[in-house]
């Protein structure tokens, strides 16, 4: 499929402020004219919708690493074919409040290092990187305290602690500084306008 829009995630920790970002930035490329589809991981479509129920709830040892990687890929699969996709296809700008690199990161090396199987399959099943992924820093602690202020049912990575909000954070930083042409990093530590700030700013250095 021809892809002619512009592809952009937003990664980082529990609690890194990347919904509040995501929607900041879709709002403002909305305000200066832009098509702009908004939208997230796991989920997105109804049927990975339906995924992200399954994965997100339930005690932290309800699945193994690698079955988590094979529901993570089937509902991004799904994603993409029928939203993202046809999104990018009609020239849209596509924001994905987390992709591939989240499951890289919470599947591919929370419980032993499974990223290679994470690629590989990624290869296999999606074959598509967003053109730019902004990374929003975040103390782990912060994060994590943010996090458990929801009170919702989807908690099951939470429950995993502080010691993997920690890991994931460096893990994020390696996978950054591996990519530099993709990845822009930018410290979600400082009030919500200043990190928009910036957010748009590496945004617009991408946009056709
Ligand atoms: N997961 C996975 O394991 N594998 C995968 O492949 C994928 C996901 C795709 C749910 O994702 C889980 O799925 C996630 C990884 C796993 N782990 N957990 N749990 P999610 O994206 O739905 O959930 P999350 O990352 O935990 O989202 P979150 O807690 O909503 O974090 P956030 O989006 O980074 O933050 P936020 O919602 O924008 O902000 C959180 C709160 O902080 C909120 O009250 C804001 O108003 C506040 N906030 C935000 N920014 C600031 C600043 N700058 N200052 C002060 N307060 C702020």
């Amino acid at each position: 499929m021809a892809q002619a829009g512009l592809f952009i995630s937003l990664e980082g920790i529990d609690g890194a402020g990347k919904t509040t970002q995501a929607r900041r930035l879709a709002r403002a490329l909305e305000d200066a004219g832009r098509d702009v589809l908004l939208t997230r991981e796991p989920g997105g479509s109804p049927g990975a919708e339906d995924i992200r129920a399954l994965v997100l709830q339930g005690n932290p040892d309800r699945w193994s690493p690698e079955v988590e990687i094979l529901l993570f890929t089937a509902a991004r699969r799904d994603h993409m074919d029928r939203v993202i996709g046809p999104a990018l296809a009609s020239g849209k700008i596509v924001i994905c409040d987390r992709f591939v690199d989240s499951t890289q990161m919470y599947q591919g090396m929370s419980r032993g290092d499974l990223r290679q199987l994470v690629n590989d399959l990624h290869d296999l099943m999606i074959g598509r990187e967003p053109d730019m992924t902004i990374l929003i820093t975040m103390d782990p602690c912060t994060g994590l305290t943010r996090a458990k202020r929801r009170n919702e049912p989807e908690r099951r990575f939470e429950d995993f602690g502080l010691t993997l909000q920690q890991k994931i954070q460096a893990g994020y930083l390696e996978l950054a500084q591996a990519e530099p042409a993709r990845f822009r990093v930018i410290d979600g530590n400082r009030d919500i306008d200043a990190v928009a700030h910036d957010v748009l700013a590496v945004a617009q250095t991408a946009l056709p």
